[in-house]
């Protein structure tokens, strides 16, 4: 195929309206809570105590609240962690909240989240770890059943869940066996009974992980990507003009090229998957009394490296033994929630009129008379995804000054700018696409 219909087609690779949704959530919680909140591990060894286990305060409308002062749209539960214990009273394991002292067994942490979630107005939605280092199936074929009854109780007995997250994490059985995951069979379940839940997993189906957990991004944060990587994403082109013979073994998430047309161009097929980026509001994913949350210049620098730049954030926050959040969280969520309200609120956006003119195919540029002269501080850009993510590159003017030039634009992108000029005047300049550029949305926002 040569290269301007390939292009052409990756340009038209399409989300399914699963895809569609999560990306209009952009931003929610992860929970991290288990067994290591009481031990101040990371990890969990699979042999802790069930007694151990005691969140005596838990109130999950207090979480609820906190993940919505910052502006989140849902919490992502971890129902079971690696070290195996089940935050809901699973009936195939006695590893649980059943044998807890907390509310005498009778407790259930996903049913209290997902409960405050509904009365909240926000989504819910659970991580099952594969790895399980506790069951004493682990290793055997059999831990795909237990795996999978587990997750058929967390798929039928909470409502609604908007996002099923699991990662590829893998240690040795006790038996010494590398356990086989039987993703097939783990996305086939979710399919059948939450058909509108986004599927996360390090390489698909729907949702793909960025690469790393320190909250950063490409340059060029591209939904469509090489089957190669995402092989449980459906298959929407034919092969790239040097897929003949190509060796894509080598591809990994993390590198920095995912998406980028060096790389595509080697891939037999192209798929849509979006990338979440995953970051603790602390440096571990659980509690550990001595550590302090992020700087709010950090969280919002990784909000727009997520939610401004074609990704979902999914920012964790660990509660305390007690089951509280701790009340440094809660301030540092609220005063995120601000800034994000100062930067982007109703009052700082900027009227204006704008003309597109097309230059060829694929090059255009969108002349913007702002109504009054403004000092301006970020720049929105939206693709219609629905038909494909298409812009490779664009320039941004401010009068004749150039104020940014960036990569890809795909859902959302927020270009931070300077407007020296302080001008009526900006011009958005598409100087490289894939396809007839569809610009979605532009919006304007003042210092
Ligand atoms: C990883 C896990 O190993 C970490 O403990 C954490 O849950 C992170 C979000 O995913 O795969």
């Amino acid at each position: 195929m040569d290269l301007k219909q390939y292009l052409k087609s990756a340009g038209s690779v399409k989300p399914t309206v699963r895809q569609l949704n999560w990306f209009e959530k952009g931003f929610y919680a992860f929970i991290h809570f288990t067994v290591n909140t009481y031990t101040n591990l990371e990890w969990g060894l699979g042999n802790e105590d069930e007694r151990i286990f005691d969140p005596y305060d838990l109130n999950c409308d207090e979480w609820v609240e906190a993940v919505k002062s910052a502006g989140m749209k849902g919490i992502v539960l971890t129902a079971k962690h690696h070290d195996g214990f089940c935050l809901w009273p699973s009936a195939y394991t006695e590893h649980s909240v059943k044998n807890s002292p907390w509310k005498n067994g009778k407790g259930d942490v996903v049913l209290e989240c997902a409960q405050a979630c509904a009365r909240g107005g926000i989504e819910f939605g659970v991580y099952l770890s594969p790895w399980d280092r506790n069951s004493k199936y682990y290793g055997t074929p059999e831990y795909n059943d237990y795996y999978c009854n587990q997750l058929t109780e967390l798929l039928t007995n909470y409502g609604k869940l908007f996002h099923i997250w699991f990662d590829n994490a893998c240690g040795e059985g006790e038996n010494g066996k590398k356990q086989v995951y039987d993703f097939e069979r783990y996305i086939a379940l979710i399919r059948k009974y939450q058909p509108e839940a986004t599927i996360y997993n390090d390489y698909g189906p729907d949702v793909r992980w960025c690469g790393n957990e320190a909250g950063t991004s490409r340059r060029a944060e591209w939904a469509t990507v090489p089957t190669e990587l995402c092989f449980r994403c459906e298959a929407q082109t034919g092969p790239g003009p040097l897929a003949d013979a190509a060796d894509m073994s080598y591809i990994r998430n993390w590198d920095k090229n995912i998406g980028e047309i060096s790389n595509i161009m080697y891939s037999k097929a192209l798929g849509f998957a979006g990338a979440e980026i995953d970051m603790s509001i602390r440096p571990g994913w659980f509690y550990h009394a001595n550590e302090e949350p992020h700087s709010i210049e950090r969280l919002f620098e990784t909000y727009l490296n997520s939610y401004g730049n074609n990704a979902c954030f999914n920012l964790n926050i660990p509660p305390m033994p007690s089951g509280r959040f701790d009340p440094r969280d809660i301030k540092r969520l609220k005063e995120f929630g601000e800034a994000i309200n100062d930067a982007f609120g109703d009052h700082k956006k900027v009227n204006y009129t704008v003309t597109r003119k097309d230059i060829n195919d694929t090059q255009c540029e969108f002349e913007l008379s702002l109504d009054e002269r403004a000092d301006v501080r970020y720049i929105e850009l939206r693709e219609n995804i629905s038909q494909g993510q298409r812009i490779e590159s664009f320039l941004i003017f401010d009068g004749e000054s150039r104020i940014f030039s960036g990569f890809t634009v795909g859902n959302r992108k927020i270009c931070p700018v300077k407007s020296e000029k302080n001008s009526d005047h900006l011009k958005i300049l598409i100087t490289a696409a894939r396809n007839t550029v569809d610009m979605r949305e532009i919006t304007v926002y003042k210092a």
